[in-house]
């Protein structure tokens, strides 16, 4: 069995999208393991997005994390890291494929966040690989926050 981080962004705690994204996850045959609702600090969001600090979108990254509160999951199951990559879509709503939550759900484009001089409203993150779903379960979580 595999676990994978997913965060839903407060674009998606805003527009009411919580269980409808849990549902997309679970309808794949993967379980909630850990689940809280938070606000985002600065700290976490460096370590989390440490790949990205040097990128022109970063500082609007980091705002529009801490826009509102998040929800950080850990989901365990088979293949979980590539399921819920799948589930996810395109970084790019608007180039996201109908069946993912980023293309039925997202509203915004990569075009004009860049226009607007911020990051790209995409609703949730889910870790890309092996690595970075250990290391981001890690970040957010303590050991006996996740539960079988
Ligand atoms: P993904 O979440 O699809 O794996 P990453 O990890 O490449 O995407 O990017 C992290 C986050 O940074 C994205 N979810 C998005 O919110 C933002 N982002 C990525 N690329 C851009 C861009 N070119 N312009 C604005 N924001 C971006």
């Amino acid at each position: 069995m595999e676990r994978t981080c997913i965060i839903i962004k407060p674009d998606g705690v805003k527009r009411n999208l919580i269980g409808e994204i849990i549902n997309r996850l679970e309808g794949e045959g993967l379980g909630v393991r850990a689940i809280k609702m938070i606000n985002a600090e600065v700290e976490t969001l460096r370590k989390h997005y440490a790949a990205h600090i040097d990128k022109h979108f970063y500082k609007g990254l980091e705002e529009y994390l801490m826009e509102g509160p998040i929800i950080a999951m850990v989901f365990e199951g088979f293949e979980a890291i590539e399921k819920a990559r799948e589930l996810t879509g395109h970084t790019d709503p608007s180039q996201a494929s109908k069946g993912t939550v980023r293309g039925d759900l997202g509203e915004d484009s990569i075009e004009l966040a860049d226009r607007e001089k911020r990051s790209v409203r995409n609703l949730i993150h889910a870790s890309g690989t092996k690595e970075e779903a250990e290391s981001e379960i890690k970040l957010w979580f303590k050991k006996e926050e996740i539960l079988k």
